[in-house]
């Protein structure tokens, strides 16, 4: 194992490395931006090397410093978390030259799979089912209206460089098209400096599930099942759960199987996660993978009883994977919600500022994975996420319930301050979640539904701050405070 490592990143997946290293042996020392100087992270790490100003280009994304933090401290390893420089192969590759370990796959197969439509060709030479559509780029729109006549409508437009949801277009109709193509590729190029599209059938209603893997450089590997990741909003994910629910095992374990074989195939090494959509006939299709821990790995990590991030530590260390398939078990059901700092009465707007009062909740089967505390400032440069709450039950309804708990326990609260907890809530809720049948299309229709009562409830008609205790030191809720995520009984 490494006697060292560098966590190149910040906030809660900064916190939840540390943990691991911690718990393996393992010093670390966490790089920072002068805007997370007093971050918990920081406090807990055995060393912490500033590398720049609040901006993540000139800190998080900027790898000469943080290679050069490594150097400093005498870290043998990086883990890149997620987000930030997690997928970058240019920057693993730096790490090597560097005598650095990157805590992920060889840059190669990052690069290969980071390449959407080359991660697409490699998976089907695999096997895997993908949705049908072009594998190689696109080069024109004339091109990509024959691709796209052949499959039917509605097609999406995805850019080659993309990932997570972004550079993507829906199409509905060949009068759409053209401008569509050309704008695409348009944004593709000035986001990613690489305009290469590719054009896929685009399936609605359809189901996110994706695998949890894990592969050794010994050729051996395993998944951890399935989670649901349905509930999005603009490609970011509010809701998760593992096992997928509401399909048949033998579907799961199919999809599971194939997702591993994939990895294995493609010389896939590490944690990652393979996604694919289920289509209202319980086919499943393959649409990109993920080389680094994710933001729900939490899920996975409670139906498994096994760290993610130990893991990914011992095979970054060469160390053989220590489970065969057949001992991993999937056991009851675990259930994530993101709170994010950030306003859902508002277009999700964010909502930085200082924590007034901040009480995570407990109990049970409860995890929250946060860097938040009182007094804390959560500042404009970085994302919103500010904690993730997990629980854990035998069946799917009694881990609904916690998580509901969980959330009525959650006092975040801070002048201008919002979070998700309210909308989350909804979800939670909605009846079509309650029986496991939803798919992407749930948070648009909840958001649709929503429309006309946003006024009530800003007005405070669903949410309202409980009586404030009589020895209150902290000032009453005035117009710029917001009420607690404290449901009204
Ligand atoms: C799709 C799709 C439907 N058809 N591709 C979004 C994130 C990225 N990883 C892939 N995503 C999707 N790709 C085809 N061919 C649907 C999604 C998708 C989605 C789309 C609209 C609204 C919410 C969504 C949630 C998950 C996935």
């Amino acid at each position: 194992m490494f006697e060292k490592v560098l966590i190149a990143n910040r906030g809660e997946i900064a916190l939840r490395v540390l943990r691991a290293c911690r718990e393996l042996g393992v010093r670390t020392a966490v790089v920072y931006s002068a805007a997370d100087a007093d971050s918990a992270a920081v406090r807990l790490a055995d060393q912490a090397v500033r590398i720049g100003p609040a901006a993540s280009r000139r800190s998080y994304l900027n790898a000469a410093a943080i290679v050069e933090a490594a150097r400093q401290v005498g870290a043998q390893a990086v883990h890149p978390g997620y987000g930030f420089l997690s997928e970058d192969a240019d920057f693993a590759e730096i790490c090597a030259e560097n005598g650095l370990t990157f805590i992920g796959p060889s840059p190669s197969v990052m690069a290969a799979l980071a390449d959407k439509s080359s991660a697409r060709a490699l998976m089907r030479r695999a096997g895997l089912p993908l949705p049908a559509g072009s594998v190689e780029p696109v080069p024109t729109a004339a091109a990509a209206a024959e691709v796209a006549a052949d499959i039917g409508y509605p097609v999406i437009v995805k850019a080659a460089a993309g990932g997570g949801g972004r550079g993507m277009t829906v199409v509905w109709s060949a009068a759409e098209l053209p401008r569509a193509y050309a704008k695409t590729r348009a944004a593709a190029q000035a986001v990613f400096g690489d305009d290469r599209v590719y054009v896929e059938r685009y399936l609605t209603e359809a189901r996110h599930v994706e695998v949890q893997v894990l592969c050794d450089g010994h050729g051996n590997g395993v998944h951890l099942g399935t989670r649901d990741c349905s509930v999005q909003r603009r490609h970011q994910k509010l809701v998760e759960e593992a096992p997928a629910p509401a399909l048949p095992a033998g579907v799961l374990d199919s999809i599971a199987e194939t997702a591993l074989r994939g990895a294995l195939e493609v010389g896939f090494t590490g944690a990652g996660t393979l996604e694919f959509l289920v289509d209202a006939e319980e086919r499943f299709h393959f649409l990109e993978i993920n080389c680094r821990i994710q933001v729900e790995h939490p899920v996975t990590e409670m139906i498994t009883g096994i760290d993610l991030v130990h893991e990914q530590l011992h095979i970054a260390a060469g160390v053989p994977l220590r489970w065969r398939q057949d001992e991993i078990r999937l056991h009851g059901v675990a259930v994530e919600c993101r709170v994010n700092v950030e306003d859902p009465e508002r277009d999700f707007a964010p909502t930085p500022g200082r924590l007034e009062r901040f009480l995570p909740p407990g109990g049970p089967f409860t995890r929250v994975d946060t860097h938040g505390r009182p007094g804390y400032v959560v500042g404009p440069h970085y994302d919103s996420l500010l904690a993730k709450v997990a629980v854990w039950a035998p069946d799917r309804e009694l881990a609904l319930n916690r998580l509901e708990r969980a959330l009525d326990e959650f006092d975040v609260t801070g002048p201008g301050v919002r979070t998700t907890i309210p909308f989350v809530r909804r979800v939670l809720d909605d009846a079509g979640f309650r029986k496991g049948r939803y798919t992407t299309g749930l948070v648009d229709r909840l958001l649709a539904a929503g429309e006309h009562t946003a006024t009530t409830s800003q007005a405070g008609a669903h949410e309202s701050p409980p009586a404030p205790p009589v020895t209150a030191t902290c000032p009453p809720a005035t117009a710029g405070s917001s009420a607690p995520n404290r449901r009204t009984r």
